[in-house]
This record gives structure tokens, sequence and C-alpha cells, in this order.
């Protein structure tokens, strides 16, 4: 699967969906829709005619609040009509604005309290090595996110039962809600503790797919995370590196310009 061309896609239902739903967060969407995109068109061992077999891969978005782009990658890879996403967040839907398990085939796990995906994903990846499954478990963390305290425990297990299986994925787009990462809790240096955790930690470009494809490659011995440098709001330019567009609705003249934008884009 072309993964630019999916990336492109993603971020195009996503403005929609925000849009028509009213909601939010689509500058979060945005600088995680590379790591969709190379995830669910390149790297994830799934079958949407079987959203429950039991040796797929595992994908989490711990980062919850940025569903939108987990249902558009789902309905583009064909777990549910793309005409689902129309429905975002009106009443009575089953896409609701943080990612909801309940009816979604795909979706793995409701989150949307941060601090949850990785602690569940290390009970999953542990699973599967008791069960002697080969499966993997991939978790998409926020940078924000790693404040909580439940990641570090969840990073502890993990290295602690050399869990080769599990990859934690950071969107590391340095701002969080209103303010930049560096101000509010700094994470730096970030690799080396994870490091120190016992994790083996790589550092990417979130935006460059063969980048991103690479360090999805199986370790051998302990956990990865992918430390993905991404942009906040990437690809619509007045929302890049933006904190206003982490709570605001694109309406009107900001919708029909944000759109243009990515239409006209390559691929
Ligand atoms: C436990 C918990 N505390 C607070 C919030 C409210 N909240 C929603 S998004 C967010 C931070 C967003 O920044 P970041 O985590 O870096 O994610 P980004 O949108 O930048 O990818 C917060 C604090 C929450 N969802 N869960």
């Amino acid at each position: 699967m072309d993964t630019r061309a999916l990336a492109r896609r993603i971020r195009v239902h996503a403005l929609r969906m925000v849009n028509r739903g009213g909601s939010s967060h689509i500058g979060s969407i945005f600088s995680e829709a590379d790591v969709l995109a190379v995830l669910y068109g390149a790297v994830l061992r799934v079958d949407p005619a079987r959203p429950d077999w039991p040796d797929r891969d595992r994908f989490v978005l711990s980062k919850g609040h940025a569903g939108a782009g987990v249902y558009a990658a789902l309905a583009e890879r064909g777990f549910f009509p793309v005409e689902w996403l129309d429905t975002h967040c009106a009443d009575g839907s089953r896409l609701s604005g943080h990612v909801s398990h309940k009816g979604v085939p795909g979706v793995e796990l409701s989150t949307g309290s941060l601090g949850h995906g990785l602690p569940v994903c290390g009970g999953m990846a542990y699973a599967a090595k008791l069960a002697g499954k080969t499966h993997r478990v991939f978790c998409l963390l926020s940078d924000g996110e790693c404040d909580e305290g439940s990641n570090w425990e969840a990073a502890m297990f993990a290295a602690h039962h050399r869990l080769d299986n599990l990859v934690a994925v950071v969107d590391y787009n340095k701002i969080q809600s209103l303010a930049p990462v560096a101000d509010t809790l700094r994470l730096e240096p970030f690799a080396d503790k994870w490091r120190s955790f016992g994790w083996e930690a790589r550092e990417v470009d979130g935006h460059d797919h063969d980048a991103l494809r690479a360090a999805f490659g199986a370790s051998r011995d302990r956990p990865v995370v992918v430390i993905a440098h991404t942009v906040k709001g990437r690809g619509v330019s007045f929302m890049e590196n933006s904190v206003l567009w982490h709570y605001r609705t694109p309406r009107d003249a900001e919708y029909d310009a944000a759109l243009a934008e990515l239409t006209a884009a390559a691929p």
C-alpha cells in the first residue's frame, strides 16, 4: 500500500470529521498521521475481514483524544465502510471523539484517560509470550502522556519480562495541550531514560515513512521505543507547531484553506 497516499487520506478524512462533528484535536491527529499510515499500510499484520483473528498484531492508541486518525486508517484499510466516518461525534454514533472499541472493528482498546495504553499493551505482549504466540503489540503514546507515572511502571515491567514483541511509539511533537512539553515537564534526555529502563530506543523523523518503517523492525531481546520526532498540525501550514489547534475546530475559511492545502499536497 502507498503509505504516503494513505497518510494524506487520513488527514483529509480527519479534517472533515472534526469539522462535521464539531470536535477537536486536529493538530494531534495530523502529527500522528504518518505513523498510523506506515503501521496500517505496511507493518501491522492484520486482516480486516477477521478483526478478531487471534494471531493479529495489536495496535493501541494510548493518546485516545486523537482517535479520528485511527478511525480513518481503519476505514481506509477496510475494517468498516468509509461512510461511517461521516457519523463521527454525532449523537448515537459508535465513533466517539476519544477512541472506542465498542462496536468498532479493529479498535483494541478504548482510551482517552492518558497513561493506560502502555500498561495494557505490556499485559498483551506478556500474554502473547506465555501463549507462545509471535504477534507483536504496538502502542502509540503522546509526549505529554509520558508525564504519567504508569508509563514508567509499564516500561519497567516490559524490560523485566524482556518483551521483545512490544513496540512503544512516542509522537514527540513537543506540545502538550496549551504549552510546550519542555516548559511543562521536561522529557530530555528522553531516549536515555528509556534505555536506562532497559529498552532499545530508536529516534526518527516521524514524518519520514522509510525511516519509520525501518524503525518498526524487530528487536532481538528487549522492548523497543520509537521516538518519532513530529510536528503538531503537520500538513497544514497555519496549524503547524501551533498550540491553537489542540482544542480548536477548523471552521469556514480555515477549514477550506486547510482542505485546499492537503488536497494540493503530493502525492
Ligand atoms: C489522565 C489524563 N489527564 C489529563 C487529560 C487531558 N488531556 C487531554 S490531551 C492532553 C495533553 C495533550 O498533549 P499530548 O499528551 O502531548 O498529546 P498531543 O495531542 O500533543 O499528541 C491532556 C492533558 C487526559 N486526557 N487524561
